[in-house]
Formats: structure tokens, C-alpha cells, sequence
């Protein structure tokens, strides 16, 4: 958030005077930037992300659903459907690790080419780099799936798995 937070770092709501029926304290204040979904008017910047929006919903005494039980709940995990959220003790592909940075974590994303789809050009790049570990010049982090610091058979079992299929599903690719 860069701009309508106060002095304590809270997000200002919207509270124009005279007072909107059904707009004040409801919202979060138009001067919010980015923009939010929980403004009084919607706004054609925003996308399908939840921004602070989930962060309410919690203050406000919802749980937020976390599908693989990771500690990262889903509208933020970007493997939503495998484990590799902060209370992995794993500097690696666990830990949201997303080595390029498409919204898809490594450990569940095996489309190294980013066409959509996991397919024999992953396969190929992934054999390419097949015993390199991370010493080695070469070594592409976002083939190393699992973030253990080598490209090997886990990585392979995980990109046959997930052959054929789009990368993810994710809750924070746009
Ligand atoms: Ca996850
Ligand atoms: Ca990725
Ligand atoms: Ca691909
Ligand atoms: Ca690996």
C-alpha cells in the first residue's frame, strides 16, 4: 500500500462528510493505491487478486481457506495445492520460492518455457540441466523444482506428474 495508510500504518476508511449511506466506514478511501476491491466505487485497475481484501475478511473473524495446510492460505499460496508455505523450513522451492517470478512457485511449476504447458520442451530443458547443481554456472533454479539444489529425479518425477497439464493451480498468478 503506498498511499492512505495514517501515521500507525493503518488503512484509512472512507468517510466523506456529509456522511454516503451505505458507502462510509463500509470502505476503504478512494485515495488507497493501489487500488482496492473494498473502495465504494470499483475500479478497472484492479484484477482478480483479493489484495487487502482477505486481510479484513480475517479481522472480521473469517478463516481463510489453505487447501494444502501449508500455513499460506490459498487466495496467496502460489502452489495452492502443495505444501511449500513459510513453516517449511526450506530456504529452496518450498517457501513460495518462485525463481521466474510468474506467479507459478517451483515446486509446482514445470513449464519452464512459459507457453502454458507442460510438455516435451520442459522435459528437454529439464534433462539439459539433469546433475547440474547449483555450483554449476549453468544451473536454471527454476528447473530445481524442489528448491534442494539440484536438478534430479525429483524434479523429473514432478514434472512427469504434472505432464501435459497447465503449471499450477495458483492463487496469486495473474
Ligand atoms: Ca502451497
Ligand atoms: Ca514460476
Ligand atoms: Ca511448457
Ligand atoms: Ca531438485
Amino acid at each position: 500500500m503506498r498511499t492512505c495508510k495514517d501515521s500507525a500504518g493503518n488503512v484509512r476508511l472512507y468517510a466523506p462528510n456529509p456522511v454516503q449511506s451505505g458507502s462510509s466506514i463500509y470502505h476503504y478511501d478512494t485515495v488507497a493505491s493501489p487500488n482496492l476491491l473494498m473502495e465504494p466505487f470499483i475500479n478497472s485497475s484492479l484484477d482478480a487478486h483479493l489484495d487487502l481484501t482477505d486481510d479484513l475478511m480475517v479481522d472480521v473473524g473469517w478463516a481463510l481457506l489453505d487447501s494444502d495446510d501449508d500455513g499460506v492460505p490459498d487466495v496467496a499460496d502460489n502452489c495452492r495445492l502443495v505444501a511449500n508455505g513459510t513453516l517449511i523450513p526450506d530456504a529452496g522451492g518450498n517457501s513460495q520460492s518462485d525463481a521466474d517470478s510468474d506467479g507459478y512457485g517451483d515446486i509446482c511449476d514445470a513449464d519452464f518455457n512459459n507457453n502454458g504447458v507442460v510438455d516435451s520442451n520442459d522435459a528437454s530443458l529439464l534433462f539439459n540441466q539433469f546433475g547440474i547443481d547449483s555450483f554449476d554456472e549453468s544451473f536454471n533454479p527454476a528447473v530445481d523444482m524442489n528448491g534442494n539444489g539440484a536438478v534430479d529425479s525429483n524434479d523429473a518425477s514432478r514434472l512427469f506428474s504434472a505432464f501435459g497439464n497447465p503449471p499450477g493451480p495458483s492463487g496469486v498468478a495473474p
